[in-house]
């Protein structure tokens, strides 16, 4: 590994200084679950760790039905998992910080750092100089790629990690972001990015930009929510696909919705016009098909991955009915 300066600033101005200094320069620490896998298989060479876990004003949970759910973005995956209201009012995120990880990762990883971890792609971590690394080839085209996308891929095939943003894509979730320049909100929907618009990253982050809180609109008693995720091995393990889905129902009928899939795509995936028919729908099984077969219908499958569209049709349709009693 290659050596660093461990930096512990004390406030974010401070942090997003350090930080800003370029992506090769300083990388930001939050629980060191993915920062630490990165530097030990040399995906990351940086100069300097800056550890945000010093830096005041990033933790705590708070909740009101007129404020909504605000979460610092040093709160633990644990914690996100054990909230009380989070559990009544969001279910969806609760139960995708449950399935995140092991109990030791959950205690250890935060929220910020979930959104904002590095890809999986074994190309990618392992001692390839594929594209997203600066390279000019992307070996999951012609290689393994059970586990890459179906959906959004090109020139990289990666799919997003993250559980904890699938559920809070569902939930119309926003993220605040400082820098030395200040403070803007981006919803979540807008914060992840496609290789055709970056091969490199994965989220519109510039050195020195730190998300600082996750917030989460609340949308009344009567909006359910919930979180599937379909995993290879169940003691711990990241989504092979996964689904979470908010919706209100009132008189067997749906109001409004929100579905989103994890593990399809390189980012959180939602489609337009599923979520365009959610509104006003009658619950019936005849309904609940024609969702699962909108579902992933551009799917682009590679060699190998093809069993994802069915897979998260299922999970969607196991979704539904769970969520519409
Ligand atoms: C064995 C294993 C299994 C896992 N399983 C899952 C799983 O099932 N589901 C899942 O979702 N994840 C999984 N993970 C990923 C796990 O690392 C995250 O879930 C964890 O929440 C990351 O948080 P962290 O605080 O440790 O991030 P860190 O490792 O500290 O940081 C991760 C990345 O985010 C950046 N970062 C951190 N905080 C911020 C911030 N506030 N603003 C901007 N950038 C920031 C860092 O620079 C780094 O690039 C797994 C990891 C391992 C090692
Ligand atoms: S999918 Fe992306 S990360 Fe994986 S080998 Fe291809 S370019 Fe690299």
């Amino acid at each position: 590994m290659k050596p660093f300066v461990y930096q512990q600033p004390k406030d974010i101005k401070q942090a997003s200084a350090l930080a800003g200094q370029g992506w090769q320069k300083a990388i930001l620490f939050a629980g060191g679950t993915d920062v630490l896998g990165l530097l030990k298989d040399g995906v990351e060479t940086p100069e300097a760790l800056v550890n945000l876990k010093s830096v005041d004003g990033l933790q705590g949970i708070e909740f009101s039905k007129e404020k909504g759910l605000t979460i610092g973005a040093l709160v633990t995956v644990a914690e996100i998992a054990e909230h009380p209201d989070i559990k009544r009012y969001f279910p969806a995120l609760a139960q995708a910080a449950a399935e995140t990880a092991s109990p030791q990762l959950r205690n250890m990883g935060t929220v910020g750092g979930n959104l904002c971890q590095r890809p999986r792609c074994w190309y990618f971590r392992g001692d390839f100089d594929c594209l997203r690394k600066g390279g000019d080839e992307c070996f999951a085209v012609d290689g393994e790629n059970k586990y890459h996308c179906v959906i959004g891929g090109g020139p990289c095939f990666i799919v997003h990690p993250s559980d904890l943003a699938v559920a809070l894509l569902a939930l119309d979730a926003e993220l605040t972001i400082v820098s030395q320049k200040g403070s803007k909100t981006v919803p979540v929907a807008k914060f992840f990015v496609l290789p055709e618009d970056d091969p490199y990253r994965e989220n519109i982050l510039f050195p020195g930009e730190i998300v600082t809180k996750i917030h989460v609109p609340f949308a009344g008693e009567e909006q359910v929510s919930g979180y599937l995720k379909f995993k290879e091995r169940d003691v711990w393990d990241f989504a092979v696909v996964s689904v979470a889905a908010s919706l209100k129902i009132k008189n067997s009928k749906i109001v409004e919705g929100k579905i989103a899939f994890g593990g399809v795509a390189p980012k959180p995936w939602e489609e337009k016009e599923l979520n365009e028919r959610l509104r006003g729908l009658e619950v019936s099984e005849q309904n609940l098909k024609m969702l699962k077969s909108l579902a992933l219908k551009d799917a682009e499958p590679m060699q190998q991955n093809a069993y994802k569209v069915p897979l998260a049709r299922n999970l969607l349709g196991r979704l539904l009915l769970q969520l519409s009693g």
